[in-house]
């Protein structure tokens, strides 16, 4: 028997590091080098097919504006994952992903969720090594990072998989 699911997904992080690039590049496999700044709240959906289940993604993409950051409940309300964003060129937005993954567990609560460091294809520019990210990490209960390039598309089709396959597995072992 086909299982069908929906999932709603947030996609969180500072402001310029490719959150709607990634959603872009997963969902349209388009990259533009210019984007407009998000403005509030925007979502998009993605339906795939994964273990002989159905299942609807509902990507959540939120504006950098400081004042979203009070309206974060909202968005986080009912998600059943994170994708926590920073970019590899800019160290601020890594030293951010602990502001951000407080208010999952604060707002959301246990999800799984995943750390993401995107522009990979600006090797040169990097300012964020490995071994900080794992430093990092090695703390944390749920342990995912990966790096994408929203403009290769590099690992973008991973992330949501891996994503997908932590939320199929969570539903799974609530529903036990
Ligand atoms: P945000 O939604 O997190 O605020 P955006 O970030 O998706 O708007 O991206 C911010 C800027 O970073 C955009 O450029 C976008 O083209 C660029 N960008 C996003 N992902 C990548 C990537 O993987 N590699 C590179 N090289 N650039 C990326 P602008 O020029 O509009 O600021
Ligand atoms: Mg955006």
């Amino acid at each position: 028997m086909i299982k069908e699911y929906k999932f709603k997904v947030v996609l969180l992080g500072d402001q310029g590091v490719g959150k709607t690039s990634i959603i872009d590049r997963y969902v349209n496999n388009r990259f533009k080098d210019k984007y407009q700044p998000t403005l509030g709240v925007d979502f998009l959906i993605k339906d795939i097919e994964l273990n002989d289940a159905k299942i609807k993604l509902i990507i959540w993409d939120i504006g950098g504006e400081i004042q979203w950051r009070n309206k974060l409940n909202l968005y986080l309300n009912g998600a059943d994952s994170a994708i926590i964003v920073f970019d590899l060129t800019r160290a601020d937005t890594f030293k951010s992903l602990k502001f951000w993954h407080e208010k999952v567990l604060k707002i959301a609560g246990r999800i799984p969720y995943i750390f993401v460091g995107n522009k990979m294809d600006l090797e040169k520019n990097r300012n964020v090594s490995l071994s900080q990210v794992t430093t990092f990490i090695k703390r944390k209960s749920y342990p995912l990072y990966l790096e994408t390039s929203a403009k290769s598309g590099e690992k973008i089709q991973k992330l949501f998989l891996r994503i997908t396959e932590e939320m199929l597995r969570f539903k799974e072992k609530k529903n036990k």
